[in-house]
């Protein structure tokens, strides 16, 4: 080698800014590649290197031209957003939030951050809320995406970590079941593990009203009618029991409840389930004959079962299943959600959850309370009440709330019944938004604040297995544009008594050590994880209660997180979607995800590989039904609901249900799913009911 050749410039280990896989990345400086930087492999569990479309082309989005690099503000004589400073714009933010609290109370201003924050910029997303502008009003978009399966965990658990093993655990069962999910779009990195299953010798069920990727890797596949996997679950479970296949022993040591919830089990006989589910028994039997077969099983979820107003009763009636076939708490086997943000795991603990404190902690427990206000320096009483739940407080903007802070999150595209939400932040007196690009969201703000993004700066991230990583900044952000976390301390500055900033560090690290004491001896316990750790360790997993301590990769083996260490059955009986077809809406609209786009597409629209893969939404619908309402692949076809409609191509396929229709929902527009999904939300979560909706199918134009 010359000895003149320019040293190679250094990689920096991360992981890609958007789902909760969380792949380790490498990103090295480099002229003239999109936003300046190379991503190179990383060996990492979750992705041994590989990468989906979306982290590969993660850099682009740091060039200035496709990003925010000036703070924006309304400007009375035109009605636009024009730049301006930032002493300017924070102000401002400070001013009309201010004013606004004074005339209305503090509950009349909101704050509404995202799943895809560190764990930092959650924690002091959380506590400014709580402590600066002294409202009940936060909630965040993961309300939106596992809330179900959080409140699910809680109840049989007593703990909620996505995944209670790591995800190579996969690899080794002997039959995984996945629910609603199709990580080949969502995480392909992660379909290796079921690749590897399946090569070990293990089977794979998908259940899915659409014969995606994933249910093509499939040794069975069961097609359910969308919101109808309550019954399913219970279906299987009863022939379980009817095939005398419970395990007796494992229900008598580590579970409570089984009696109660039998009752529902055993009315849900395999004749009944097929009338509910569309899924004939012969497929129901051999589910049961290939997950009883083996020694170990796991059940995985995702959001095709878990985003209906009956989620966390399905989620409780598939955690039954696997307590009755002790599938828990063992090594290899277990129930499992697979989590989909980036920090949708970490973004859950640390309080911007309108009902809880740092460490998953309850804000109506009196402990809880006590410990977290004394690391925050405030009296307990001092810290409010639980608020309203995202739908719920999105729902009353313009109202009760009249102030909204957004950070993470566009509801203008990604909200249920998207139109109203869209018409009621339309009516706030003030709406600040603080984002990467200019969202459809902050298109509606009075004053938009740009943020540094991943690369830019450090932060930690807990990943779908309740691994706590760390992003470390690899380049220097553009001039103009700010942290979150450095925006939460100008605002507490401006906003807060004297000295308030100084609870608010900019420096993620300072923030980090402030969030190991107030989630010190909580049930999400981060006291024992430092940035140090992280590195040297490559992720560390909670609960991790000391610096001493391992960190716990397997959840459940001795005990459960219960008061009594046992599992609670829960007595769940099947409900179907809130909104059921009838002959003007005859058709169920189900909604989702495609690989190349992210979320409400705000950040992956603008990259150009993935627009030009996924330019515009779809609705994808089976040929008889295609004849029947007499279109063709590609022609315009209009998706109407209560709520509104929709219009874009028919997606013509005999991969999905002929009484379903499917549109992935990342565009905003005319082909907006979201205009028509329905926001009945489950009562224990208050998730939106965004996986079914009663709708009309027609030709955008009428033949003729
Ligand atoms: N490419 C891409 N990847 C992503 C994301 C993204 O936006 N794009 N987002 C990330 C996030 S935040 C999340 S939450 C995850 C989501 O990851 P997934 O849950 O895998 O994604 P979805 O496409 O929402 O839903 C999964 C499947 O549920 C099916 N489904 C619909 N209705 C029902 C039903 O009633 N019952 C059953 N059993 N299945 C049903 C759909 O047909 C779909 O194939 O993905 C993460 N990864
Ligand atoms: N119909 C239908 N609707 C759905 C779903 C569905 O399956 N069907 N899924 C739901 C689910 S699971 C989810 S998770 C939600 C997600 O929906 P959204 O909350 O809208 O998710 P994103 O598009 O990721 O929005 C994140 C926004 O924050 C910005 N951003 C990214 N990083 C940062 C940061 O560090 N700081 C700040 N300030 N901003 C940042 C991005 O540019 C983007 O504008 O959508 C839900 N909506
Ligand atoms: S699977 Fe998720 S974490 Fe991995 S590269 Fe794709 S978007 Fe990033
Ligand atoms: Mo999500």
């Amino acid at each position: 080698m010359p000895t003149d050749a320019a040293a190679p410039s250094p990689v920096t280990a991360t992981h890609c800014p958007y789902c909760s896989l969380q792949c380790g990345m490498g990103l090295r400086a480099a002229d003239g590649a999109p936003g300046g930087l190379d991503v190179v492999p990383r060996d990492f569990p979750v992705n041994r290197g590989a990468l989906c479309g979306k982290g590969s082309s993660a850099p682009a989005l740091l060039s200035r031209r496709l990003r925010l690099t000036e703070p924006l503000i309304r400007r009375a004589d035109t009605g636009r957003l024009a730049p301006a400073t930032w002493e300017e714009a924070l102000a401002l933010v400070a001013a009309r939030l201010g004013s606004v609290r004074e005339e209305h109370g503090a509950d009349a201003v909101g704050v509404f951050g995202g799943g895809g924050l560190t764990n930092e910029k959650a924690y002091a997303l959380g506590k400014f809320a709580r402590v600066v502008l002294g409202t009940s009003q936060i909630d965040y978009n993961g309300r939106f995406c596992m809330s179900s399966a959080a409140a699910a965990h809680q109840r049989a658990f007593g703990i909620d970590r996505g995944l209670p093993f790591p995800l190579e655990d996969v690899a080794r069962t002997g039959c995984v079941i996945l629910v609603g999910a199709n990580p080949a779009e969502t995480m392909p990195p992660a379909v290796r593990h079921l690749r590897e299953l399946r090569e070990n010798g293990g089977t794979l069920i998908v259940v899915d009203p659409r014969r995606t990727k994933t249910a093509e890797l499939a040794d069975l596949h069961l097609a359910p009618r969308p919101g109808t996997d309550l019954a399913l679950a219970l279906g299987l479970l009863h022939l379980v029991v009817a095939q005398g296949r419970v395990d007796e022993e494992f229900m008598a040591e580590r579970t409570t409840g089984w009696e109660a919830a039998r009752a529902a089990v055993m009315a849900h006989w395999p004749e009944l389930v097929e009338r509910i589910t569309g899924v004939p028994v012969p497929q129901l039997r051999a589910a049961v004959g290939l997950f009883c077969g083996t020694p170990d099983g796991m059940v995985l979820t995702a959001r095709g079962a878990e985003q209906h107003a009956t989620g966390t009763d399905t989620v409780g009636a598939w955690i039954n299943f696997c307590l009755a076939t002790g599938r828990a708490g063992r090594p290899l086997s277990g129930y499992g959600c697979l989590t989909g943000q980036g920090n949708g795991q970490g973004g859950r603990e640390h309080g911007q959850k309108a009902d809880q404190l740092p460490g998953y902690r309850k804000l109506t427990d009196p402990a809880a309370r006590a410990h977290v206000a004394g690391v925050w320096g405030v009296p307990p009483d001092s810290l409010p009440g639980p608020g309203r739940s995202a739908y719920e407080l999105l729902d009353a903007l313009g109202g009760e709330v009249r102030g909204l802070l957004v950070m993470g999150s566009n509801p203008v595209v990604s909200a249920p019944r998207a139109a109203h939400v869209e018409g009621r932040l339309r009516a706030l007196d003030f709406l600040a938004v603080a984002d990467v690009v200019l969202s459809e969201t902050a298109e509606l703000a009075d004053v938009v604040l740009p943020v540094t993004q991943w690369a830019e700066e450090s932060g930690t991230m807990t990943n779908l297995e309740g691994r706590v990583l760390l992003r470390r900044a690899a380049v220097t952000p553009p001039a103009g544009v700010r942290s979150d976390l450095e925006i939460l301390n100008s605002l507490a500055g401006l906003l807060g008594r004297e000295g308030t900033a100084k609870g608010f560090p900019a420096d993620p690290e300072e923030v980090f050590e402030e969030l190991r004491r107030a989630s010190a001896g909580g049930a999400a316990d981060y006291a024992g994880i430092s940035y140090r750790r992280i590195e040297a360790e490559d992720g560390v997993f909670w609960p991790c209660p000391e610096e001493g301590h391992p960190g716990t990769p397997r959840l459940f083996l001795d005990r459960f997180a219960t008061s009594d260490g046992r599992a609670r059955f829960v007595e769940v009986t099947h409900r179907g979607p809130a909104e059921e077809t009838d002959g003007a809406y005859p058709v169920v609209l189900t909604t989702g995800r495609v690989l190349a786009q992210y979320q409400s597409g705000a950040q992956t629209r603008r990259v150009p590989e993935l627009r030009a893969a996924a330019p515009g939404a779809f609705v994808e619908m089976h040929p008889l039904l295609a004849a029947r309402i007499g279109v063709g692949d590609g022609d315009a076809v209009t998706v109407t609901s209560r709520r509104g409609q929709a219009t874009a191509p028919a997606r013509v396929t005999s991969a999905i249900r002929s009484d379903t229709v499917f549109m992935p929902f990342h565009w905003a527009g005319e082909g907006r799913a979201n205009t028509v999904t329905n926001p009945a939300l489950d009562p224990v979560s208050k998730m939106p009911e965004f996986k079914a909706c009663a709708v009309r199918v027609e030709p955008a134009r009428p033949p003729g």
